[in-house]
């Protein structure tokens, strides 16, 4: 079914999402400091397309355009990050007034819009500096997280009101400290898991001291879930499904919602004596602290089986924890070019999950989306219908979860430009708004027009 805004709550929030890296370029300027996806996207062979986040949509320069496009569309809240190397360059201390004054001007422009700004503090861009004294594999960078986070919310939170601490997690951790696919591009296998704690940690540092600058301020974290299926009903079959979602969802649901770590998924990892001694009563108390709202993005389902090391291809078993007892099978299913499978009813799955574990609190969904090689046809008009049915069907997924009683309030499309996909480079483009990287022009895609259509119809 096609879905209509009529068919949301009045309340519901739409809006468009990006990231620091994926769009700002600039990497120079202002003062901003160097993050660990500056060193990382030089390394040879990192990126795709050997291509760095350098220039990207050159939005630093581009902003005002920016946020015009996004109102011509109609979209009523924007999903933007922060660059911690541009407040704080090496990761710690004053901060640079150049970087805070860039989001001043940002949430002024929105707000002048009738956009509402939605901040993340930390969408991936660690200061190079504090991965150079260890990164996330050290508690001390959590620290250092949560002063930038206040500092942040002290000087714009008469502009911003909506905080998301940090975006995925999963990916900050796993495929950055385990796989070695994310910046900073290391392969420290189980120890993964460190950082995802150490993440954490940063993010129930950071709760107080945004409330604490920011009294009115509605503050919550985005995780990245899946929805887990076993290929079938065997027992080896349903272990390998509770691996993955253990590893993917539960690793980072059940900390923040729930308090405890899963056992189960520290016994998988070798890691629970490890957090037996650091993830303390005290640590545990402070990441389930109470948040105003849980952020989700969903874009694929996973169907997994059981396996053995021999059924990966070589390396993956030493840089995936647990990987070497799962295979993830292909179904038949459509997929995007990413390779990720199209399965709207995951997003009902996940939202039923966090709802679940944490019920009455609001859930957005902070990204959803799908990349697919756009090209600019000879009118120049980009049509992109496999995004458009995309979208679509996953809008009638939250319409249907809205309908089953799940206190979904809003939902961000991943992402409002094509931008720079991290090891993909420019190889992928995810925006509802194509862009020519050659002369930065933008051209609204056929689903970003059906978007502004349906925001449109029923606003008056
Ligand atoms: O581009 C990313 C984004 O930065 C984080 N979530 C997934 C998107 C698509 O891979």
């Amino acid at each position: 079914m096609t879905p209509s805004r009529s068919d949301f709550p009045p309340s519901f929030v739409w809006g468009t999402a990006t990231a620091s890296y994926q769009i700002e370029g600039a990497t120079t300027e202002d003062g901003r400091g160097a993050s660990i996806w500056d060193t990382f996207a030089r390394r040879p062979g990192a990126i795709a397309d050997g291509s760095t986040g350098d220039v990207a949509d050159d939005h630093y320069h581009r902003m005002a355009g920016d946020v015009a496009l996004m109102a011509d569309l109609g979209v009523e809240a924007y999903r933007f990050s922060i660059a911690w190397p541009r407040i704080q360059p090496l990761g710690n201390g004053e901060v640079n007034r150049a970087g805070i004054d860039f989001y001043r001007r940002l949430a002024d422009e929105l707000l002048e819009k009738g956009i509402t700004p939605w901040a993340t503090l930390y969408h991936w861009d660690l200061p190079q500096a504090l991965e150079d004294a260890g990164g996330w594999l050290e508690r001390d960078t959590a620290h250092r997280f949560a002063d930038y986070a206040g500092l942040v919310a002290s000087e714009l939170g008469d502009v911003v009101s909506n905080w998301i601490t940090l975006n995925e997690p999963w990916c900050s951790a796993f495929l950055g400290y385990a796989s070695g696919e994310h910046a900073p591009g290391r392969q420290e296998g189980t120890h993964a898991a460190r950082a995802a704690h150490h993440l954490l940690l940063g993010h129930a540092l950071a709760l107080p001291n945004i409330r604490s600058a920011a009294p009115e301020a509605n503050v919550g974290i985005t995780l990245n879930l899946y929805s887990v299926h076993a290929a079938s009903d065997s027992e080896a079959d349903r272990d390998a499904a509770r691996r993955i979602d253990g590893l993917g969802n539960r690793l980072f649901l059940d900390p923040v919602l729930t308090g405890a770590y899963p056992d189960d998924v520290l016994d998988d990892l070798g890691e629970a004596a490890w957090f037996e001694q650091n993830a303390t009563p005290d640590d545990l108390a402070a990441i389930s602290a109470p948040i105003d709202f849980l952020g989700i993005n969903y874009y694929s389902r996973h169907t997994v089986r059981a396996g053995t090391a021999e059924t990966l291809p070589p390396g993956l078993a030493s840089t995936n924890p647990g990987s070497e007892f799962v295979q993830f099978i292909e179904t038949g299913a459509l997929r995007t070019q990413m390779g990720w499978e199209i399965h709207p009813d995951g997003l009902v799955d996940v939202l039923a999950m966090a709802t679940a574990k944490a019920p009455g609190l609001p859930l957005y969904i902070t990204e959803n989306g799908s990349a697919y090689p756009d090209v600019v046809s000879a009118d120049g008009t980009v049509d992109d219908p496999e995004r458009l049915d995309y979208l679509q069907r996953h809008l009638d997924a939250c319409r249907e979860a809205l309908a089953a009683g799940v206190p979904l309030a809003g939902y961000f499309a991943w992402s409002l430009i094509d931008n720079f996909e991290w090891a993909w480079g420019y190889s992928r483009r995810f925006g509802l708004v194509h862009v020519d990287y050659d002369t930065q022009v933008r051209t609204p895609k056929s689903s970003a027009l059906w978007l502004r259509d349906m925001l449109r119809a029923e606003v008056r």
